[in-house]
């Protein structure tokens, strides 16, 4: 059976298989000489074909144009018009008119997509493909952790939940909000900004647990421009995860334009004067803090 590409495709396929998708030179040549038992000029359709410029094989890895895997001068897109894969004499492969029929068809069975084919890892980690299983396990980079090396380790003296980490430590000065929001950012982190009962429960137990304080500061402040509250990433607390106490934030006096969390009341919100030196600093990171956040100078005091 000689056929098109798209047809030895098929051809495969009603096997159970598809077109050979080849990892070395050893694959090459075996098939190579499996097509010269049947003939000394058969060629062979692999799975490999263009979309625009570039090659791929069938479980999508891209294959490069300066691969020693090409027979010299190819692939050269001859009349424009060469958009498939052949395997050819010398063990190398060509581009082809995908229409041509002298190729047969190379099947391979099964047809197994190395599952780190899609680089799962991130941070430059390392995939290893679990061939039994059909799995795979990154294995991460210094300061990248998780199954993808998609979380970066903590800082030190931070803890993590979640996909943030988290600092809270008696040792550091009770303060105004200014001050223990640059506590933070000397770490390299900056005030919490809390998105869930989850994580507000979890710095509530940190709060308590490391430093038995009753009073952090976190994240949010009035902004002075709409006289309302928003988080250091900009968000307003309106239409977020709120927890405020009861009748809170009264901004009592008119002067209340920075929120802190209250430990010993499970971790309610109040709104308090930014320069009260009672808080202690509730730090995250990473956070993406805004560009009104960074402009922002509490007040008036
Ligand atoms: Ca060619
Ligand atoms: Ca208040």
């Amino acid at each position: 059976m000689h056929d098109s590409w798209n047809n030895s495709r098929k051809f495969c396929q009603s096997l159970g298989a598809d077109l050979a998708v080849i990892k070395s030179f050893d694959e090459n040549k075996f098939l190579l000489d499996k097509l010269l038992k049947k003939s000394n000029r058969a060629t062979g359709w692999i799975g490999l074909r263009r979309t625009n410029d570039t090659f791929y094989w069938l479980d999508d890895r891209v294959q490069g144009h300066d691969s020693p895997g090409w027979d010299p001068k190819e692939p050269n897109n001859l009349g424009g018009n060469e958009k498939c894969g052949e395997l050819r004499q010398r063990a190398q492969w060509n581009d082809l008119n995908c229409d041509k029929t002298t190729p047969a068809p190379l099947c391979q069975k099964p047809f197994c997509v190395s599952p780190c084919s899609n680089l799962p890892c991130k941070g430059n980690g390392k995939c290893v493909t679990l061939y039994e299983t059909n799995d795979y396990v990154c294995v991460c980079n210094k300061g990248f952790t998780g199954k993808h090396c998609e979380m970066e380790t903590c800082p030190a003296g931070f803890v993590v939940h979640g996909e943030s980490c988290y600092y809270v430590v008696s040792t550091s000065p009770l303060s105004a909000w200014i001050d223990s929001r640059r506590f933070c950012q000397n770490l390299g982190a900056d005030l919490a900004v809390i998105k869930s009962e989850d994580e507000n429960q979890f710095v509530t137990d940190l709060l308590r647990n490391t430093s038995g304080n009753h009073i952090g500061w976190i994240g949010l402040y009035r902004n002075k421009a709409d006289d309302k509250f928003h988080w250091l990433d900009d968000r307003p607390a309106e239409g977020n995860y709120q927890k405020w106490d009861n009748g809170e934030p009264n901004n009592f006096q008119g002067t209340e334009n920075c929120a802190f969390l209250i430990g010993d009341n499970a971790g309610k919100w109040n709104d308090g004067h930014c320069l009260n030196t009672k808080g202690l600093a509730i730090c995250q990171w990473p956070i993406q803090t805004g560009k009104i956040a960074n402009a922002y100078t509490p007040g008036p005091f």
